[in-house]
């Protein structure tokens, strides 16, 4: 079983795009399972094959210990990292196994237990597929940031990783514009605004490490961009073979 772990952040269309690549992959010929790793999400929109809600209830944690939101969620994932080898276990052997997580990145990032639960995930192969949305990265700072960040988390995970951009179809203009910040020796003087040296500075710095790996791009509504991301989620983990015999 190959693993994509979905982390990104809130809103992003993680869930949606989940169940988009699951139902994607099953239209190709494999059979691929969800799990979703999110005990904070009250309206899925797809029928995850393992639901960590069915172990965890954020809602009632939060009354009985008392806990505000930060505290229920740190709490929440704690917990659901001692209970997650019982909820694996649920899980099905399928050639796909894609993984839905909170989108409180701070969790993945900063704190042991989203890192825990990656490492605890069996399987062949591993990888993180970082999911971002064209609204948020539309601001250079941000997109600056996301870079560092998406590199930060690839070394920290240690596994092949995957920059998604997603909802492109609501803006493709800034799609487009964006794309080119992946590609051009200098960000355009027009999408600098203010703070202009300071960003092009951070950009040269990013460009000449070598930070700036180009994205994918696509719309887990629409379905643009999927043929790419999945040709690339292909050549991660089956050396390009397109079909199950
Ligand atoms: N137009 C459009 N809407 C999207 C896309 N992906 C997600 N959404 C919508 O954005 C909202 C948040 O998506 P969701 O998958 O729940 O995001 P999550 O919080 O990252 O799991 C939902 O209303 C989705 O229907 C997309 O590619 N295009
Ligand atoms: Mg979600």
């Amino acid at each position: 079983m190959d693993v994509i772990f979905i982390v990104g952040t809130a809103g992003s269309g993680k869930s949606m795009m989940t169940s988009a690549i699951s139902k994607s992959l099953s239209d190709d010929g494999w059979s691929s399972a969800t799990l979703n790793l999110d005990p904070f999400s009250d309206n899925l929109t797809y029928e995850p094959t393992v639901d960590v809600r069915n172990y965890i209830d954020y809602n009632d944690l939060s009354r009985k210990y008392g806990l505000g939101a930060n505290g229920a969620m740190v709490f929440s994932m704690d917990m659901l990292a001692t209970i997650i080898d019982g909820v694996l276990s649920e899980v099905e052997d399928a050639d796909y196994l894609i993984v839905d997580t909170a989108g409180q990145l701070e969790l993945f990032m900063f704190r042991q237990s989203g890192q825990y639960l990656f490492q605890r995930i069996g399987g062949e192969n591993k990888a993180l597929m970082f999911v971002s949305d064209i609204f948020l990265l539309s601001e250079i700072s941000n997109f600056l940031m996301m870079q560092i960040l998406f590199s930060a988390m690839s070394s920290k995970y240690n596994s092949p990783a995957l920059q998604v951009i997603n909802k492109i179809d609501l803006d493709e203009a800034t799609a487009k514009r964006v794309k080119e910040w992946f590609l051009k020796p200098e960000l355009p003087t027009d999408d600098l605004g203010k703070n202009a040296q300071a960003l092009s500075k951070v950009y040269r710095v990013a460009r000449s490490s070598g930070l700036l790996s180009p994205a994918f791009f696509t719309s887990a509504a629409t379905g643009s961009g999927m043929l790419e991301l999945k040709a690339e989620i292909s050549r991660i983990f089956k050396g390009g073979e397109d079909k199950k015999e």
